[in-house]
């Protein structure tokens, strides 16, 4: 079974993305240092021990590709975009123009690129102090799910949302394969 999966965080930029990657893959502490803006991309491997789906535990490979939210790196996205099963898409909360970015975003890698709902997870990441509640999304996330969260007070429930994240990922691409298995047998 496949268990290697490729999940790009995107959002605006200064919203955490890198924060909450290092967070997922334990490679440093939460808000350990001053704002250094991702150039371009970084890819994070790490593994979840014990991903439950289809009825079984399995290990799953996370390859974790932080995209910068500065859209002049936008000429790299052609590469960032190969392969991708899942889509995670991170904003701040009482920010309008974090919407629109957003929007900007489902078009071109999750609507461009023909990936579905299922593979994709919100993230409203509310940094310590932050005010205010996440702003609503458009018709485009109607279907996806919209998760509040805290790094520093609930780090247990963000990991299990992205395990159960990954669990759903992992599920949607087995069925995948095997209507594809299904169609060449024939
Ligand atoms: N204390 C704390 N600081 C945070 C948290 N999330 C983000 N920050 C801080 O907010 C700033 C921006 O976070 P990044 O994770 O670098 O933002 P980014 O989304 O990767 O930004 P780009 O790479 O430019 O797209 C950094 O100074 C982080 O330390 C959090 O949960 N807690
Ligand atoms: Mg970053």
């Amino acid at each position: 079974m496949q268990n290697k999966v490729k999940i790009l965080i995107v959002g605006p930029p200064e919203c955490g993305k890198t924060t909450l990657a290092n967070f997922l893959s334990e490679a440093a502490e939460i808000g350990s240092g001053e704002y250094r803006p991702t150039k371009g991309c970084r890819i994070i491997e790490f593994e979840i021990p014990n991903v439950s789906h289809n009825n079984t535990t399995t290990k799953a490979e996370v390859e974790l590709w932080d995209v910068s939210g500065d859209r002049s790196y936008e000429s790299c996205w052609p590469a960032i975009q190969k392969g991708v099963n899942g889509v995670l898409f991170v904003y701040s909360p009482g920010r309008e123009d974090h919407v629109r970015a957003l929007d900007s975003l489902y078009t071109h890698f999750v609507e461009q690129q023909g990936i579905q709902e299922a593979q994709c997870i919100v993230f409203c990441l509310h940094k310590p102090g932050s005010k205010g509640k996440g702003a609503k999304l458009s018709n485009f996330f109607s279907q996806i799910p919209k998760i509040d969260i805290q790094l520093e007070e609930d780090s247990g429930s963000v990991r299990r949302d992205f395990s159960s994240f990954i669990a759903t990922v992992l599920g949607d691409m087995s069925a995948i394969a095997e209507r594809q298995e299904n169609f060449i047998l024939q």
